[in-house]
């Protein structure tokens, strides 16, 4: 039985509203058709209750039961336990999705975020700008070749795609991804899917509605 409740701010400002990491977690539950809740923490007024479930004071979080589990990479690791639709039990294709889903966070968003919060700060001038778009290219030059190749990161569509589309979409929001085309259609064909649009637009009305309350 399945009590899953995910936990995200009750507000964000607007530039990061769409991308805010819980749409991961609901992604992840629509695609694999499982019920759960939405519970809401200031972002204000980070309390210990909040650092009680996310040391970092960040979101998300999610609970099950009485099982609490933070990083969007672990609760995708618990919630793909859960479905194959979302994590396959053939050996191979299970350590590859693994093995995708850190790089995803790993190579890839240890890279992306940096970038990312150059590019919010409109600060794409000097040394640390050039060191760190050069960095991204190198990383997107070698992930081209091989989405290229494949549909889906580990054969099947999985967690590790929702992790690594979800990511590039900030890098191609701010249109970095112009000279990978490979890469672009994939992020285009990841946020086509319904389970994608749903959890998006639902985090958007949330924050809307929280604007429209306060
Ligand atoms: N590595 C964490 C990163 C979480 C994260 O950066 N969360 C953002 C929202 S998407 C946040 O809470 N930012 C506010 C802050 O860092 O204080 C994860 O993947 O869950």
């Amino acid at each position: 039985m399945s009590d899953i409740t995910v936990v995200t701010y009750d507000w964000v400002p607007l530039p990061p509203r769409g991308h805010v990491r819980d749409v991961r977690l609901c992604w992840a539950l629509e695609e694999a058709g499982l019920p759960y809740r939405i519970e809401t923490t200031p972002f204000a007024d980070r309390g210990p209750q909040h650092f009680a479930h996310q040391p970092f004071g960040q979101v998300p979080w999610l609970t099950d039961g009485d099982i609490s589990v933070f990083e969007s990479g672990a609760c995708l690791l618990y919630l793909g336990e859960k479905s194959d639709k979302l994590l396959p039990t053939d050996k191979r294709a299970r350590i590859e999705t693994i093995e995708w889903l850190i790089a995803g966070l790993n190579s890839m968003e240890m890279v992306s975020v940096p970038w990312s919060i150059h590019q919010f700060s409109n600060d794409k001038q000097g040394a640390a700008w050039e060191r760190v778009d050069g960095w991204l290219t190198s990383r997107l030059t070698n992930l081209e070749k091989v989405i290229g190749r494949r549909d889906w990161l580990a054969g099947t569509f999985s967690i590790a795609d929702i992790l690594m589309a979800d990511l590039l979409r900030l890098v191609d929001r701010f249109d970095g991804l112009k000279n990978f085309p490979a890469t672009k259609a994939y992020v285009t064909r990841a946020t086509a899917r319904p389970a994608f649009i749903k959890a998006r637009d639902e985090q958007i009305a949330r924050f809307k509605a929280a604007d429209a309350a306060a």
